[in-house]
């Protein structure tokens, strides 16, 4: 029998992408405004301090272009923190003048390409150091990276190059080769590699920050020219966004 890696999982994630109706918003009286911007920031800042969870975190980004104008991502413990966070979103006279143009929902994975020792034999098998770079993948921090990359991807499944028809080694050397290309990035580019499979469109949901956004366009090419990537990837959609903070709500609505 065929076995797939084994993977362990970590925190939900929810990306939640908002347009904002900019006519509405200019034609709603003084008062209505200022009440949509208090409930906004208070929510976010609820959101930031996971004041509504036992851990996790969260961050707003204004994205570029015409996909959205907000993109909120979300990481809880389970899917139903993350389902009353849409909800408890939607109490918030902010989210009257939102559209939702797209999310994504994920959960963070590490994958028996990392380690396999920690797989077979236990946390307890592998070094302090492995076991806080896996810890951290599956807790994932927001980190205070100005720039936010966001898009969802797949394995291929096509007639020369599927990836579920290889054998395990073969995957596991695609995506060390994988790393080594990542791991040149290391202090620039932070990444979320979250599994979508079964929850979404792609199989996988992938987040970087960086303080440089010529590092996000760096390394997402320098990828496609790397096996795992250039035989491979598929592709969503791209997003990119700045992150601020809860704060600076009225100050992006004012324009
Ligand atoms: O052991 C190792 O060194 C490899 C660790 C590693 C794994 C297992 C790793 C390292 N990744 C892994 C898995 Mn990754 N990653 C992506 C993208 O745009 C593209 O072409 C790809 C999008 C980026 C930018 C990125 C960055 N990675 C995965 C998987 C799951 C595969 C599976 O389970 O089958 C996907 C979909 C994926 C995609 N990766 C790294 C990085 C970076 C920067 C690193 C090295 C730094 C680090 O480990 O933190």
């Amino acid at each position: 029998m065929v076995e797939a890696p084994q993977t362990d999982e970590g925190w939900f994630s929810l990306h939640d992408f908002r347009s904002i109706d900019w006519d509405a918003w200019r034609d709603a009286p003084e008062r209505e405004r200022r009440r949509a911007i208090e409930e906004g920031e208070a929510f976010l800042k609820r959101r930031e301090q996971v004041a509504d969870a036992e851990a996790g975190d969260s961050g707003l980004f204004s994205v570029l272009g015409h996909k959205a104008d907000l993109l909120f991502v979300h990481f809880r413990p389970t899917l139903d923190d993350l389902s009353a966070i849409e909800r408890r979103f939607e109490d918030t006279a902010l989210a009257n003048f939102t559209e939702r143009t797209s999310s994504y929902v994920s959960v963070t994975e590490v994958s028996g390409y990392v380690s396999d020792a920690y797989f077979e034999e236990g946390r307890e098998a592998v070094d302090a150091g492995l076991r806080r770079y896996i810890e951290g993948k599956l807790k994932p921090e927001i980190p205070d990276d100005e720039y936010v990359c966001f898009y969802p991807m797949s394995k291929r499944r096509g007639e020369e190059y599927n990836w579920y028809d290889l054998d395990f080694e073969d995957r596991a050397d695609l995506m060390a080769d994988h790393g080594e290309v990542g791991k040149q990035y290391a202090g620039k580019i932070k990444q979320v590699i979250a599994s979508s499979v079964g929850f979404d469109s792609h199989e996988w949901g992938v987040t970087l920050f960086g303080s440089d956004p010529t590092d996000i366009k760096d390394i997402v090419y320098e990828m496609r020219f790397d096996p795992a990537s250039s035989r491979y990837g598929e592709f969503g959609d791209f997003y990119v966004g700045r992150r601020f903070p809860p704060v600076d709500l009225g100050a992006y609505l004012a324009g």
